[in-house]
């Protein structure tokens, strides 16, 4: 069988049916599938179909609450908090963006705190969202504990995804979004499920060696990226949006699910910087960032972002390229 076509209008109302079949509400249902459909649009396949199944074994876990409404706290000041109750962080973001958005242009930056989400998203399109809006974004957050230290072989980080975005005037934002291991483990799951050998550097056994089998790797540990710099970072993704916001580090989320089979639950810290703000009249600094972006550009460099808003704009011409195995779960996960 060949590969199928599909338009994004209709992928997005076969996810929505998807998690409305099986009992998550609406705008639940909506926000999922909006990252999901985003993820297959930009060609992140780590996390786009290929998430549903987790998110439908998570709730049947009972680990994530389906009709779960975000609450915003009552703060004033730079943290804008929103709980969300269980249910997936990406509603919990829809929910808390206007307040986010508008405090950090009365103050210059703000932080948004989700607590108590299940979370198992790219970060990339929330940056969006914020860069949508004229102001830089960081995004952060833990995972659950699968990744070793550098220097150590047990599990303990997450592979805590680390996101920035710069907004520009007339081009798609400058966005990096990776995980703090040297691939997402999504990544491994896909090499498993395709058969292949992983690519040395990505992963060690049970006993602390090198392997290239990802099923040794996913019960060994992944490797951070970058040894002792990549570890650094995603300690302070655990201290910053796990310990801080007072929510799991990614050792108690694995000790409170008790499997990586499941979509994972802690929170998220999320910065946005509004640039005139911080520039305070020296200069236009988005026109500055311009001219250093164009430097990279000048030299052949390709910019992060870039294959993926080239795989939207081929999706937003032809639709979404499914490959027969794609589709064929997307019919099974319909009538599960
Ligand atoms: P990749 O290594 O595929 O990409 C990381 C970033 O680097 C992207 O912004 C990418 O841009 C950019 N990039 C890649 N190659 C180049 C290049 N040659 N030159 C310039 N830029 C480049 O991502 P990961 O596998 O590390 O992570 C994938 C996704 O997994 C992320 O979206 C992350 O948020 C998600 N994730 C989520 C977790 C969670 O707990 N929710 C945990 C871990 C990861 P481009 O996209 O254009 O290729
Ligand atoms: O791909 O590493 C990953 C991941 C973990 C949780 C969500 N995505």
């Amino acid at each position: 069988m060949n590969a199928s076509t599909i338009p994004l209008d209709a992928l997005n109302a076969e996810v929505v049916a998807i998690f409305r079949n099986v009992g998550f509400s609406a705008a639940q249902a909506a926000a999922l599938a909006r990252g999901i459909v985003a993820g297959e649009r930009d060609g992140c396949k780590s996390h786009g179909i290929y998430r549903i199944a987790g998110c439908l074994r998570t709730l049947k876990a009972g680990k994530v609450v389906p009709d779960a409404e975000p609450v915003l706290a009552d703060t004033d000041g730079a943290i804008v908090r929103i709980d969300a109750k269980g249910g997936f962080a990406n509603l919990a973001f829809v929910r808390g963006l206007p307040e986010f958005v508008s405090r950090t242009r009365a103050l210059g930056m703000a932080a948004l705190v989700v607590n108590d989400c299940t979370h198992f998203s790219a970060l990339w399109p929330e940056i969006e969202d914020i860069t949508a809006h004229g102001l830089a974004g960081l995004a952060m957050c833990p995972s659950y504990a699968t990744v070793a230290p550098a220097g150590g072989i047990r599990p303990l980080l997450g592979t805590n995804p680390f996101a920035f975005g710069w907004p520009r005037r007339d081009a798609p934002p400058y966005v990096f979004d990776f995980a703090t291991s040297v691939v997402a483990r999504g990544e491994i799951e896909l090499f498993r499920r395709a058969g292949d050998p992983l690519p040395d550097g990505w992963a060690i056994d049970a006993d602390g060696n090198p392997t290239d089998d990802p099923d040794a790797a996913l019960a060994g540990a992944m490797l951070p990226f970058g040894g002792h710099k990549g570890s650094a970072i995603a300690t302070m993704i655990e201290l910053l949006a796990g310990a801080m916001i007072g929510d799991f580090t990614s050792d108690e989320a694995l000790d409170f699910l008790g499997s990586t089979a499941i979509a994972p639950r802690h929170g998220e810290l999320i910065l946005a910087f509004d640039p005139s703000r911080f520039a305070g009249g020296r200069g236009d600094p988005l026109a500055r960032g311009e001219r250093f972006i164009a430097a990279i550009a000048d030299q052949g460099a390709r910019l992060p972002g870039q294959r993926r808003h080239a795989a939207r704009a081929r999706s937003l011409a032809h639709g979404i390229k499914l490959t027969p195995a794609e589709r064929a779960e997307l019919d099974r996960l319909r009538r599960d």
